[in-house]
């Protein structure tokens, strides 16, 4: 799922208050008359003045100097790297790679994300890696210690699909970075690198690297595996390289350096959960084709089986003359005790925009929030169930719940894909 977007044409831009001069870095000029570190004025008498000391970093890109300089004036501090509920391969491997950076400026970073990591990939992704994200659930979040934190960050995201924002924002956490591929929203940062023309937020992680904000070493086990993380990364947001374009590739040849193929081959390689077999096994059994767009509800799942409907969806986009594929299910949050609809569309046809496809589609909530949105070839859409939330033990009441949401759904759905067999008496009328 990914940000709403407002303005596609949003340029990054930088606050103000970024004061990129902290003593004892600024260039020094070499006078003639300097001797010893004094140098005499016109009066005669001696001015101290400040000896050499490390040759001024100047990097090719401004935005590097900027960060460079960002995170140098919060050396020492402690700060929040903020991931979505549901971290994206894209994502994890970015907030590993941008503590890696703080790291380099004495910042210590806790890498953090609400939701669940579900996909057996991502899964497989954080233990092969063992890369050093937590899991802040939200019933655990009144007991955090926020006060220990000076600012926080939000990596491949800009704090819309965090349940976590609102605590920062509660707890005054200042936001020092945002760094993010997705079209901006209106967030306010210390240092911004939002660039929808991007692919994977792994590509601008990339491109810090390469300006050696931190400089890798092949012989330090952390980065080869962060490095092979940015790749799988990159990877993913793309469709496996297929909507690559050329910043993609440069990141991934640069990366190539570094990664270990053994250890993306097993992250990639890993099986399939029961229980996402199973729901794929639901939406093949429950699918219904209609003008190239095939659609299937699955029923109820459980929360961290999420995952398992974009993988279903994948699946049913694979079908011959089928260029569109919908996967929908109703999923219970336990932890939040809500409960939704979500679903996944997945297309092969290049004319199809699935964010406009989903708004049209489904429309928006009172506060004027769409319930889906996407980017090229995926999207993804969440309706909370409202009045009708919650579990009933009565297996009839369960059954009627979800049919009525099935059929809306698809009634919705069928609205765009043939209008005339939703509405017969009107095409009647009008012809
Ligand atoms: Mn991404």
């Amino acid at each position: 799922m990914s940000n709403e977007p407002t303005d596609p044409n949003a340029h990054p831009s930088l606050a103000s208050d970024l004061e990129p001069e902290p003593a004892g870095e600024l260039p020094v000029e070499i006078s003639p008359t300097m001797n010893n570190g004094h140098s005499v004025n016109g009066n005669g008498s001696m001015v101290l003045v400040a000896p050499p000391v490390e040759r001024v970093r100047r990097f090719s890109d401004h935005r590097l100097d900027e960060l460079h300089w960002l995170l140098t004036k919060h050396g020492g501090e402690r700060h929040l790297v903020i991931l979505q509920d549901f971290p994206d391969p894209d994502a994890l491997s970015c907030g590993w790679a941008y503590l890696l950076i703080a790291q380099q400026y004495d910042i210590r970073c806790d890498l953090v994300y609400a939701g669940a990591i579900s996909h057996q990939e991502n899964i497989a992704l954080v233990k092969l890696t063992g890369m050093p994200v937590q899991n802040w659930p939200t019933s655990t979040l009144k007991d955090r210690d926020w006060h220990s934190y000076q600012g926080c960050v939000f990596v491949d995201n800009q704090g819309a699909t965090s349940q976590l924002t609102q605590w920062v924002q509660q707890m005054e956490l200042s936001v020092v970075a945002v760094i993010d591929h997705h079209a901006g929203g209106d967030i306010v940062a210390e240092f911004v690198d939002i660039r929808p023309n991007i692919k994977a937020t792994a590509t601008i992680l990339t491109q810090y690297l390469q300006g050696e904000l931190l400089v890798l070493d092949r012989n330090v086990g952390e980065h080869i595996k962060c490095a092979t993380a940015l790749i799988h990364g990159i990877r993913s947001d793309t469709n496996g390289l297929l909507q690559a374009q050329e910043d993609d590739l440069l990141a991934v040849a640069y990366l190539s350096r570094y990664y270990d193929p053994q250890l993306l081959r097993s992250i990639l390689q890993v099986n399939r959960s029961k229980q996402a077999m199973d729901v794929i096994e639901r939406a093949l059994k429950n699918r219904m084709i209609q003008n190239n767009f095939s659609l299937s509800g699955v029923g109820y799942l459980r929360y961290d089986a999420r995952d398992a409907i974009p993988q279903a969806a994948d699946f049913l986009v694979t079908e011959d003359n089928v260029h569109t594929a919908v996967v929908y299910g109703i999923v219970y949050d336990k932890d939040r005790e809500r409960e939704l609809v979500i679903g996944s569309l997945r297309t092969s046809k290049l004319t199809l925009d699935p964010d406009e496809f989903l708004k049209e589609a489904f429309g928006h909530d009172p506060q004027g929030r769409f319930f889906g949105g996407g980017r090229s070839q995926a999207g993804g859409f969440e309706i909370p169930m409202g009045f009708l939330a919650g579990l009933n033990d009565n297996p009839n009441y369960a059954n009627l719940k979800w049919e009525v949401y099935d059929t809306q759904i698809k009634q919705k759905l069928l609205r765009l894909i043939s209008p005339e067999r939703i509405n017969p008496e009107k095409k009647a009328q009008g012809s």
